[in-house]
């Protein structure tokens, strides 16, 4: 007989976001479908019922309920989900902190041989276990601050066995730890130092050594390029991607975060997925991913850390049809934080955008960005009971951008377990 694993009762407002089943931009991204005096019944992980209260109670009647949960009145929300992260790697890089405050730019230290090459160096003489124990605190962080679902990069490695050794790491924390994982290829992060002057061959290195690999263990499903000045050009690119989707991976592309190369462009007539950062993207480039429907993933951490006073145009995306997701852009350099509270902070006060469309950008789209929308950024019926509850005085939606730089996360629950309760880690 069908049985109730878990019923929350007593959420003072849910944020279920049901709506259109897809992406999400225009007006589409305001709405959070709102439930007051609610009730979220899970069985075998995933959403059995969930609405107004008594409803939810009416459709579990006949039902053996095996725990309660009184969320005494407070606010609850889907998972968030991160959709770009460079995760696993060694090393920090706080030395690039006095640079930058000296007026040294984030490309000029990687043109010195610092920046992501220094991450390389201290990637390589790593061990997968040390990766996977600085990763797994990084992910804890994450989950702490309600995310139930991450994309990883690989791109410190820059050699095949180095790759793939990042790329196992991201599916062993896969494998062991509550939130879920999304693996995404990089190799195309940075031309590394044995390859100075000679990115074309890196380039070939890529395409007929490194993906074919990837691809034979499965160890990632989309395949990503830093398309910038000094680093890959658009040509190499759409070299790179093209190679990536003949093998059948999802595209993303790292686009115009600095100079207006036409990287949201070969987004779209690439049919990439998402397009990263978009700083310097043209009227014409954000129009041809609205066409294309591919996702603006906005990093206003990173802008905020590079100290650009230039921000990501997320309002133009939104008013030309681009759906909107926002993330973390975790990494030790242009953004080392995995605080999900300070990227809503941002995409509010940088971004412009409003409270609703952050957590649609940090929810519903965020999923999309990385494939999974079908499964998770909802809290519908089928759907994976991935959830959120924030501490009682953050009873409103709005309350949690506005009172920043503080995680008013209380409890997170994935795939129906409580994984952190009051604040602090309960699984394993
Ligand atoms: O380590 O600097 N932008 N890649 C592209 C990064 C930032 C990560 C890094
Ligand atoms: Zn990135």
């Amino acid at each position: 007989m069908q049985k109730i694993d878990l019923l929350i009762h007593n959420i003072g407002t849910l944020l279920t976001m049901a709506g259109k089943n897809g992406p999400r931009t225009g007006a589409d991204m305001s709405q959070v479908s709102p439930v007051e005096q609610a009730a979220i019944a899970i069985a075998d992980g995933r959403i059995y019922a969930c609405g107004p209260e008594e409803e939810v109670w009416s459709r579990i009647s006949d039902l053996v309920i095996m725990e309660q949960l009184d969320a005494k009145g407070r606010l609850v929300t889907p998972g968030l989900i991160e959709p770009h992260t460079h995760l696993v790697h060694a090393g920090s890089r706080e030395n690039e902190l006095s640079m930058k405050l000296k007026g040294v730019s984030y490309l000029q230290i990687l043109e010195q041989g610092g920046g992501i090459l220094s991450t390389v160096r201290a990637t390589r003489l790593a061990t997968e276990d040390e990766l996977y124990e600085k990763a797994k605190t990084s992910l804890d962080r994450l989950l702490l601050c309600g995310a139930t679902t991450v994309e990883a990069k690989s791109g410190y490695g820059l050699t095949l066995e180095d790759e793939l050794k990042q790329l196992r790491v991201t599916k062993r924390l896969h494998d062991t730890h509550p939130v879920d994982l999304v693996s995404t290829f990089m190799g195309a992060h940075a031309v590394p130092l044995e390859y100075k002057g000679r990115a074309d061959e890196f380039t070939e290195l890529i395409i007929n050594e490194m993906l074919p690999e990837v691809k034979r263990l499965a160890l990632a499903e989309y395949c990503d390029v830093f398309c910038e000045h000094g680093v890959f050009s658009v040509e190499q690119t759409r070299r790179i991607l093209q190679a990536a989707k003949d093998l059948g991976f999802g595209l993303k592309v790292h686009a115009d975060e600095i100079e207006p190369l036409g990287g949201a462009e070969l987004a779209a007539e690439m049919g990439c997925i998402s397009a990263e950062h978009l700083l310097a993207a043209t009227d014409a480039g954000l129009e041809a991913m609205a066409k294309a429907g591919v996702i603006g993933v906005c990093l206003p951490a990173t802008s905020f850390n590079l100290r650009l006073t230039k921000h990501a145009r997320a309002r133009s995306m939104i008013e030309k049809g681009v759906p909107v997701a926002l993330s973390t852009d975790y990494n030790p350099g242009s953004s080392p934080t995995e605080s999900l509270p300070l990227v809503m902070t941002l995409g509010c006060l940088h971004l412009g955008l409003t409270p609703e469309e952050v957590l649609t950008a940090m929810t519903v789209n965020a999923a999309w960005a990385i494939g999974k929308g079908e499964e998770v950024g909802t809290l519908e019926v089928g759907k994976r009971a991935d959830l959120v509850m924030y501490q009682k005085e953050a009873k409103t939606l709005a309350y949690l951008p506005y009172h920043f730089g503080i995680n008013h996360v209380d409890t997170v629950i994935k795939n129906g377990q409580i994984v952190v309760k009051h604040g602090s880690l309960l699984y394993g």
